[in-house]
């Protein structure tokens, strides 16, 4: 098998002190530039939204962390964040970002959110990373990163609902862990056939 590292979104914004920081988020860093050299190809995902996103409380004007009824259904309102070209959009200034093989941004459409690196979140308008893995003959993925709950979460789920073998390995993610999220995703991790170490 053909073994890739996917890690999710390890972006200023998303570590302490950013504005959607993730407690932890930054303590998983070391790690995962360790684990790198373990896998056949390392793929970093880079959560990258218009100023003026519709997933931004700002643009609403509603509070952080509310919800919206979007076309393709609920969406969490959230604090600005991972502006393109930002500091916070930035990845980690200690990730060794130079090991990927590939960079795939994600939730530029002003319109629609981005969780999964797979999909949007209509879940139908895709990324084109599926085609990428496929083409490179990449048929099992690990995933680690931020958050555990949202983006870590929903690209697991949709990796294994496109067939590829996939882990997450919790010990190198962290969690928003908003109003019982990280029990449900951890319950559809389960369900959907991902394996949790
Ligand atoms: C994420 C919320 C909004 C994530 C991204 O990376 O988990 N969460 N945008
Ligand atoms: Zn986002």
């Amino acid at each position: 098998m053909t073994h890739a590292l996917l890690v999710i979104d390890v972006q200023n914004d998303f570590c302490p002190g950013g504005a959607l920081a993730v407690t932890g988020g930054d303590e998983i860093v070391p790690r995962i530039n360790a684990a790198m050299a373990d896998f056949d190809a390392v793929i970093l995902t880079q959560d990258w939204h218009p100023a003026g996103h519709s997933s931004f409380a700002s643009t609403h004007d509603a509070d952080p962390m509310s919800m919206i009824e979007m076309p393709y259904g609920p969406q969490v309102l959230w604090p600005d964040h991972c502006i393109q070209g930002s500091i916070g959009a930035q990845f980690h200034a200690n990730l060794a970002a130079d090991q990927a093989d590939m960079i795939i941004r994600k939730g530029y459409d002003p319109a629609i959110d981005s969780y999964s690196a797979f999909f949007e979140n209509d879940k139908t308008t895709a990324t084109g990373l599926d085609g990428y893995l496929r083409t490179r003959g990449i048929d099992r993925l690990t995933l680690v990163g931020l958050a555990t709950d949202f983006c870590v979460n929903y690209s697991a789920v949709d990796a294994a609902k496109l067939g590829f073998d996939v882990t997450v390995n919790t010990a190198l993610c962290r969690a928003i862990d908003f109003d019982g999220s990280l029990a449900a995703a951890k319950g559809g991790m389960i369900d959907a056939g991902v394996n949790l170490i």
